[in-house]
């Protein structure tokens, strides 16, 4: 759970998102960038050891309370730890390809229906300048929202819980999309599996 962090597994082949995303982008992103925002994390919190109680999620709440010398290195090292470890576990053939249940309620409350939702990400995603990632959040009041941030910051530093998680950067889509990255938000919805956003929500609400 906490230090020393490890490279979660993906839990399906690399070549299980094509067409979609395809599988020498799954292979760069998560042995190399994913290995290397995980090594870095270890690397920063080596010498901090009343740190090493924490998870990552935990560390990149309270990001207000890590030592000065530090909080970059876990906000961009532990941001990136967190935000692609919910990025994995989200995608995977086979599953929910909408939501549905109290999930399904939720989003059609927020947003209208689930296309709406797809708009108010993908813009927000898409806008995003640079790097970064799209979600969707519980927010503190129990509401879903979809916002986007920029590098690897995670809702969760603004008390915000993320159930989806869409990475923007182009590492994540520059090999099959180059610079379409709509056309990559719009494809990236046929591999999530809205059984796991489905389970991070009841989670999310403490349920
Ligand atoms: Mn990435």
């Amino acid at each position: 759970m906490g230090y020393p962090f490890e490279l979660p597994a993906l839990g399906y082949d690399q070549n299980a998102l094509e067409p979609h995303i395809d599988a020498r982008t799954m292979e760069i992103h998560h042995g190399k960038h994913h290995q290397g925002y995980t090594n870095n994390l270890n690397a920063a919190l080596e010498d901090y050891s009343d740190l090493h109680e924490f998870s990552a999620e935990q560390l990149v709440t309270r990001l207000a309370d890590i030592p000065e010398a530090i909080r970059g290195a876990v906000r961009n090292n532990g941001g990136g730890y967190v935000n692609h470890s919910l990025f994995w576990a989200i995608m995977a053939p086979g599953g929910s390809s909408s939501p549905s249940g109290e999930l399904g309620s939720a989003i059609d409350a927020a947003f209208g229906s689930f296309d709406d939702l797809k708009t108010a990400l993908g813009s927000a995603a898409g806008k995003q300048f640079g790097s970064g990632w799209g979600w969707l959040s519980v927010g503190p009041s129990g509401i879903l929202h979809a916002s986007a941030t920029a590098n690897q910051d995670n809702p969760l530093t603004d008390g915000f819980k993320p159930i989806l998680g869409v990475d923007v950067w182009e590492h994540a889509y520059y090999l099959n999309y180059q610079n379409r990255r709509p056309d990559y938000i719009s494809a990236w919805w046929n591999v999530v599996n809205w059984d796991v956003v489905a389970e991070n929500y009841s989670e999310a609400r403490g349920e």
